[in-house]
Order: C-alpha cells, then sequence, then structure tokens
C-alpha cells in the first residue's frame, strides 16, 4: 500500500492509522514538477498529489481515498462508517466540504504555504478573493443553520 504524496496529510495518517494498515509514504517532489510528469501521471492524469496504490488499484482525490480505505477494510482497526445514523445530514455536509470549503481554503493553501515553499510568489488578489470565499463559508459554518441541521441544537 503507498501513499504518493508532497506533504503530510493528517486525513490519510488518520484514516490509515484508524484501520492500522501498514503502508509506504512516497514523496513527491513537487518542487521540481515531479507531479507534473510520467510516471506520477500515470497515477493522477490531472497532475495533482496525492495518490494511493493499493495492489492492482490505483486512486486518487483525497475523499474518494479514505472512503475507499474505510470500506475496502471495513472489518479491520476502528469502524469509519455510522452505521444507523441519519445519511441526509451526513451527505450534504460531505458535499460542502468538497464544493464549498475544500476550493478556496486549498487555494489559499497553495498560495501561502506551497509557493513560499517552492519560491514562487504568492498571488496577493487570489489570497483575497479566497478568504472573502472562505469567510463565507465558515459564516454558514458558524451559524444556525448547521446547529439546527447537522447539530440538532
Ligand atoms: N481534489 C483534489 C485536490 C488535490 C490538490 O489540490 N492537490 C494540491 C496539493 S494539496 C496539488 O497537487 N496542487 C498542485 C497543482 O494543482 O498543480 C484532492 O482532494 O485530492
Amino acid at each position: 500500500m503507498d501513499l504518493f504524496s508532497q506533504q503530510l496529510l493528517s486525513e490519510f495518517f488518520a484514516c490509515l492509522y484508524e484501520k492500522e494498515l501498514e503502508f509506504e509514504l512516497v514523496p513527491v517532489d513537487m518542487g521540481s514538477g515531479e507531479h507534473k510528469k510520467e510516471p506520477y501521471l500515470s497515477l493522477n492524469p490531472f497532475g495533482q498529489v496525492p495518490a494511493f496504490e493499493h495492489g492492482d488499484q490505483k486512486l486518487f482525490e483525497s475523499r474518494a481515498i479514505t472512503q475507499y480505505i474505510a470500506h475496502e477494510f471495513a472489518n479491520k482497526g476502528t469502524k469509519l462508517d455510522c452505521p444507523g445514523q441519519p445519511i441526509a445530514p451526513l451527505l450534504v455536509w460531505k458535499e460542502v466540504e468538497a464544493h464549498q470549503f475544500d476550493p478556496p481554503a486549498s487555494k489559499l493553501n497553495w498560495e501561502l504555504v506551497f509557493k513560499p515553499m517552492f519560491g514562487t510568489s504568492t498571488d496577493t488578489a487570489a489570497v483575497e478573493e479566497n478568504e472573502a470565499k472562505l469567510a463565507k463559508v465558515l459564516d454558514v459554518y458558524g451559524g444556525s443553520f448547521v446547529s439546527i441541521q447537522v447539530l440538532g441544537m
């Protein structure tokens, strides 16, 4: 089982350790553009980290990878699904995380953390634009809609 990534990804480590799985972390040198060339592109044709290999199975997209691990190793380690719990809030808020929260948060991570690390300059207009988008999402997360719909308060 191999996890290809440039950085330490807490959600994968949490998932792999909870499932008590052995794996190898294969570093991808994004600074030299390793993720945009073969052989990495054969793991993720979009040239992004992370990617994951389990036997003949090759996966990319972080949410697909963690869901695959939870499903494939359902009977090992900690149970990561929630049988018997209402499914609707889980489905909705998983999509919100993927489509509302993650795009501006990832962009800010890229501009403010990775670009300086690789010695390239931060796009300040992109930072401003994505800070504003993220603030709107965080307002929803902190608002009464979430308290009622998700937390049932
Ligand atoms: N939707 C993808 C996003 C992956 C992603 O944005 N990866 C970033 C690093 S955290 C990346 O590879 N950026 C380099 C690029 O897009 O060229 C996932 O969740 O796996």
